[in-house]
């Protein structure tokens, strides 16, 4: 028997965050499924029907799978595998690696007893005054803190790097993993106060109550740019790999760099745009938030500029000509990329959306309807989601030795997510438009009106295309592990995509100067906020039960 190397061990790890991520996203297609079929009306006969007797508890789950398990057991995974090679040193300490893996995981555990014996029907927000059992809430304590240990571990490893390389740009890809997790780091600060703090000890009883203004305001906090730690992976596969698959070359690493950094410092001070409609705080610091949510939108533009013109270097290499007619040469029939590529092609949609919402008047016209629904099935449903599953392609056959069972059923699977997702978020934005309030079991309301009941079959629809999808992809991955015999094709150059990580000034390879920015805008965005929502804090709202 040979003992297995480093990069060996490291695969069996990254193995081993895949497969909770996977089991993760296998729940959460099946709950997803009786959300779909119950707005679409269906009626399950027999003593209980499943789609209405576990509504409520159904969404909660699917919003915890899919949006905290699911993407944060696949990026705690992918980014440090990645880390690793584009660095070409093994990550320091394996043992830290694992002990990091099970914390998150009985953090996991913890939480899920409660979700799954309906003590925690709380939906993926906790929003207090809706009560959980307290190991919900340690439960997810437990999970954030593993992410910081992964944030340790990347910075531990720069260390030794940088030791070894003084003066060299770091390689990008392991440049954007630490932004990835410096943002993330900074941004769950939030979210931790509000457990120690607040959820924890009045869900243990040692408090009588709580204020369900301040919790949800540490929860946006964090609520926001969680969606950017969601996104941020998905970036560094289209800046850093992408590229590369497709056969050309990253236009810029520079304006890369510059984009992840203002990630880092516009990311996590504009928390307010989800509370437009709370009362309790003031309308200058909302608006001032609104503005902010606006600059977030330029490094995505940076990235959409950066991207596109990355993906033509390597369709006209591929023989593309024209000013469109190139996109067509890309590698479809790759999975890896054509999945991504649909990604891409849906978060324009969903990042213009995102625009709507963040516009201070017309979030009252969306705010509490299915249009945040289609929204963030668009961004995180598919612009991640699809992502993920278009690295898994690749990924998971190089961790497994063997390759994909089959690229065919792979592409099906990415073609039938993007229109599944057409249909289900297209319809979900519209009913928003028409009133139709979301997290609602809207098939039983009273007050459902005909012109969404002539919508929601779509619903359905849309839903049970995506639940094959899911299936197809997750039969693809299992059956690559169980019977496919071939050996794993080449994997994509880990290292650098652009043509010299060299060019980027030093200033774009910091982190700390951008740290302290970043904290200065948090400080000055959320400081007045919070001092007078801690100082006027009143610990007296009782917990509900409401399903
Ligand atoms: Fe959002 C609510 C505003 C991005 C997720 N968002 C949510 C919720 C979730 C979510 C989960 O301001 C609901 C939370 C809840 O339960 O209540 N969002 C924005 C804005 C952006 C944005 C301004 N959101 C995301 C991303 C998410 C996500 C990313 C997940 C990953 N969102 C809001 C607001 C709310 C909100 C309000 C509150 C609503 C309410 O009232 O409740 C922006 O960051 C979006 C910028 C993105 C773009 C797209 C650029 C396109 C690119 C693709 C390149 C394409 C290529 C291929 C290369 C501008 C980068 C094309 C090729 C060609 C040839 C064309
Ligand atoms: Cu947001």
């Amino acid at each position: 028997m040979t003992t297995p190397t480093a990069s060996d061990l490291e695969k069996r790890l990254t193995g081993a965050h895949l497969l909770v991520a996977h089991v993760a996203l296998l729940g959460g297609i099946l709950t997803g499924l009786l959300q779909a079929l119950e707005h679409a009306g269906v009626q399950v006969p027999g003593p209980v029907d499943p789609l209405h007797a576990y509504y409520y508890q159904s969404v909660s789950m699917h919003g915890v799978l899919n949006v905290l398990v699911w993407t944060t057991f696949f990026i705690c995974g992918f980014l440090p595998f990645l880390s690793a090679r584009a660095y070409g040193i093994p990550l320091v300490s394996l043992r830290l690696g694992w002990l990091t893996f099970w914390v998150m995981l009985v953090g996991l555990v913890l939480a899920a007893i409660p979700l799954v014996g309906n003590a925690a029907t709380v939906m993926f927000t906790f929003y207090a005054p809706l009560k959980a059992h307290w190991a919900f809430y340690i439960g997810l304590t437990l999970v954030v803190v593993g992410t910081w240990l992964v944030m340790l571990r990347l910075a531990l490893t720069h260390r030794v790097w940088r030791a070894q390389h003084p003066g060299a740009r770091t390689p990008l890809a392991a440049f954007m993993a630490l932004v990835t997790f410096a943002m993330w780091t900074l941004a769950s600060v939030g979210l931790a106060v509000e457990m120690l703090v607040l959820l924890i000890p009045w869900s243990l009883g040692l408090v009588a109550g709580t204020d369900p203004l301040l919790a949800r305001t540490l929860f946006w906090f964090t609520g926001h740019p969680i969606v950017y730690f969601w996104l941020l992976p998905a970036y560094v596969s289209w800046y850093t790999l992408v590229p590369r698959q497709v056969g050309g070359k990253l236009f810029s690493d520079p304006m890369a760099r510059a984009s992840f950094l203002l990630f880092l410092i516009l990311s996590t001070p504009l928390g307010l745009h989800h509370q437009v409609t709370d009362p309790g705080i003031h309308e200058g610091w909302k608006l001032f938030q609104a503005f902010l949510t606006f600059a977030v939108f330029f490094p995505s533009l940076l990235t959409f500029f950066n991207v596109v013109a990355s993906l033509e270097s390597g369709a006209r290499a591929r023989g593309g000509t024209g000013l469109v007619e190139w996109f067509g040469k890309l590698p479809w029939g790759d999975p890896s990329i054509a999945a991504q590529v649909l990604a891409m092609l849906m978060f324009c949609a969903g990042g213009i959306g995102g625009l709507i919402n963040a516009s201070y008047n017309m979030n009252l016209v969306v705010h509490n309807t299915s249009y945040v629904v289609g929204h963030f099935h668009a961004t995180v449903g598919t612009a991640v989601t699809l992502s993920f599953m278009g690295i898994s392609y690749w990924l998971v056959p190089h961790l497994a030795g063997r390759a994909l069972w089959s690229r065919g059923l792979a592409l099906v699977q990415s073609w039938l997510w993007f229109v599944g997702m057409l249909i289900f978020s297209t319809t979900l934005h519209e009913l928003g438009l028409m009133g139709m309030p979301r997290r609602t079991m809207i098939s039983q309301a009273a007050y459902l009106q005909p012109q969404w009941k002539a919508l929601l079959p779509l619903v359905g629809v849309g839903g049970t295309l995506l639940f094959v999808s899911g299936v197809l992809y997750l039969l693809n991955l299992l059956l690559t592990l169980m019977v496919s015999g071939a050996p794993a094709p080449a994997v994509p150059d880990f290292a650098q995509a652009a043509a010299s990580p060299e060019e980027a000034p030093m200033f774009l390879d910091r982190l700390r100067p951008w740290m302290v920015v970043a904290v200065v805008l948090i400080v000055i965005a959320y400081g007045p906020t919070l001092i007078h929502l801690v100082s006027t804090a009143a610990l007296n709202a009782q917990g509900f039960r409401v399903w």
